[in-house]
């Protein structure tokens, strides 16, 4: 078993409703369990500011599925929910999942980069990240407290 940490954003159609959605379909995945589902945030757009304002939250799995299954298995829950891919960088999404962390693991192939190389910077993971897991240090050796005391909250607010 491998404990996972999975960051989840949306900004179109409904966004709590997204989120909640993509919560369920992570509970069903297969081999895997869903163990904790941090608050939903309110956050600013990173990136272009002329887009709707975010909700993030983040999920931890145990899982036996390798990293790029896994992978598979949440693009698949991403095109479910009606995300289009090749839309504009930075722009608005109906559903985002990205794999923040796989174990300790460095993981660099086509596909992934783990750890997520934005995660340190953005208070839209660290936060809810470290509402499930606040001793949690990354595979860097680098606790995520001290990343924290470095990222501003940036008008992070909690929605649920
Ligand atoms: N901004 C916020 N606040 N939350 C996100 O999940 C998010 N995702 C993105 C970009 C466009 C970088 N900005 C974001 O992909």
């Amino acid at each position: 078993m491998i404990r996972c940490y999975i960051g989840l954003g949306a900004n179109l159609e409904q966004p709590v409703l997204q989120l909640e959605q993509a919560v369920l379909a992570l509970r069903q995945l297969p081999d895997t369990t869903l163990v904790a589902v941090s608050d939903f945030y309110g956050s600013k757009p990173m990136g272009p500011q002329d887009q709707p304002d975010y909700v993030n939250a983040v999920a931890a799995l145990d899982t036996e599925l390798g990293p790029e299954a896994l992978l598979d298995q949440l693009q698949q829950i991403e095109q479910q929910q009606g995300r289009q891919r090749k839309a504009l960088r930075w722009g608005p999404r109906t559903l985002d999942l990205d794999l923040l962390l796989y174990g300790n693991q460095h993981i660099h192939s086509e596909r992934l980069t783990v750890p997520h190389y934005g995660m340190k910077q953005r208070e839209f993971v660290l936060y809810p990240l470290h509402q499930l897991a606040p001793q949690l240090v990354l595979p860097c050796g680098t606790a995520l407290t001290s990343l924290l005391a470095l990222v501003p909250e940036n008008g992070l607010t909690i929605l649920k």
